[in-house]
């Protein structure tokens, strides 16, 4: 058997972690012969809750489950963690602004960033779902100044799953045979779901759609999945942020040739601002992501690139002083 590795995820008593830490308990992120250990942390008010997760997966009997570490405590919490989900994060208030929300977060994420700094394991791979969670990641790279900001992604996952499920079922092709979709930008409206590069079955996939599909209903779709899925379900995206989040850690853990979005700390590639955290494609070679060069990017796509880069600046100009 292999040595077990430490996984902490936060908000473990809320809807998204309901789905994703059984699945990882099972074996489903990091593979059937690896043995973990979980840490998970909530607010006090939440422990109860959490405990009663406790007694459903011992009830499991996990093979692969060798501890389960439960606390309020974030220091606790991160102490020699290999991977870090940091999904628990305050949800918006009826009268909240976006920009109260943006500090409220920004507040949770640097406490987390700087214990993430001074505990975890020097390789630990931090992935951001909390919303939002692009500028909540770029918090937490700002208070961990010992730990490389390639360490940590923001989850776009979850739309560059639906964007796949969407030109899918347009041209009644299998989910498999969707290549090369990307995702560019924010977690939120502004994101960019792009069909440029991406094949079915091989052939362009722009040759299959038309135009105004693509503008009027195809990026719409996506954009707004998640306020649909809320007016359906009067809850948020759970069950499928969880295997978004899932399938990231797989990739990122054992590599993928296969382009896949997610928001890493720009470098300037495609002239995007350096050191916000957008949305890429990314191919992962040895837990190493390197995002896709030299593809053409048309005018429509370049305002809609920039639109997203606009709102990220915003959201950091709203959080500044939060960095000190
Ligand atoms: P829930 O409200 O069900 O659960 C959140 C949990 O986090 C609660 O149990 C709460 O007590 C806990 N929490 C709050 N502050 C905490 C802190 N400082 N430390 C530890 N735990 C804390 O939300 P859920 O549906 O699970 O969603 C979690 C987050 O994911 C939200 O911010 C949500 O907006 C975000 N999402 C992000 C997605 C993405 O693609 N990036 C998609 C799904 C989801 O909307």
């Amino acid at each position: 058997m292999k040595p077990p590795v430490r996984i902490a995820i936060t908000g473990g008593a809320g809807q998204i972690a309901y789905s994703l830490i059984f699945r990882i308990a099972s074996g489903e992120m990091l593979g059937p012969d690896q043995p973990v250990i979980l840490h998970l942390l909530e607010v006090p008010a939440a422990l109860k809750a959490l405990k009663g997760v406790l007694l459903e997966l011992e009830d499991c009997g996990y093979p692969l489950l060798q501890n389960v570490v439960m606390t309020d405590d974030t220091n606790l919490t991160f102490i020699d963690v290999d991977y870090a989900l940091l999904v628990g994060a305050a949800p918006r208030g009826p009268d909240m602004e976006r920009s109260d929300l943006l500090k409220v977060n920004g507040e949770i994420f640097k406490v987390q960033g700087k214990a993430l700094n001074e505990f975890a394991s020097r390789d630990v791979k931090v992935l951001v779902v909390g919303n939002p969670a692009n500028t909540n990641a770029y918090i937490a790279i700002s208070a961990a100044p010992d730990l490389n900001p390639k360490q940590f992604t923001a989850m776009m996952r979850l739309d560059h799953h639906r964007a796949i499920a969407q030109l899918a079922a347009k041209t009644g092709a299998e989910i498999t045979a969707v290549k090369n979709i990307i995702i560019w930008g924010n977690h939120s409206a502004t994101q960019y779901p792009d069909i440029s590069h991406a094949t079915v079955n091989g052939q362009p996939a722009k040759s299959l759609v038309d135009q105004d599909w693509i503008v009027n209903e195809f990026i719409p779709t996506v954009q707004q999945r998640g306020t649909e899925v809320i007016k359906a379900r009067g809850k948020s995206s759970a069950a499928s942020a969880a295997f978004a989040a899932l399938s990231l850690m797989r990739d990122w853990a054992m590599g993928t040739e296969q382009w896949v979005s997610t928001a890493i700390v720009s470098d300037g590639s495609y002239g995007i601002a350096k050191d916000l955290v957008y949305s890429f494609p990314v191919t992962i070679k040895n837990g190493e992501m390197s995002i896709v060069q030299d593809l053409e990017i048309d005018e429509f796509s370049r305002s809609c690139l920039q639109a997203s880069q606009r709102e990220l600046e915003q959201e950091r100009d709203t959080i500044a002083d939060l960095l000190h």
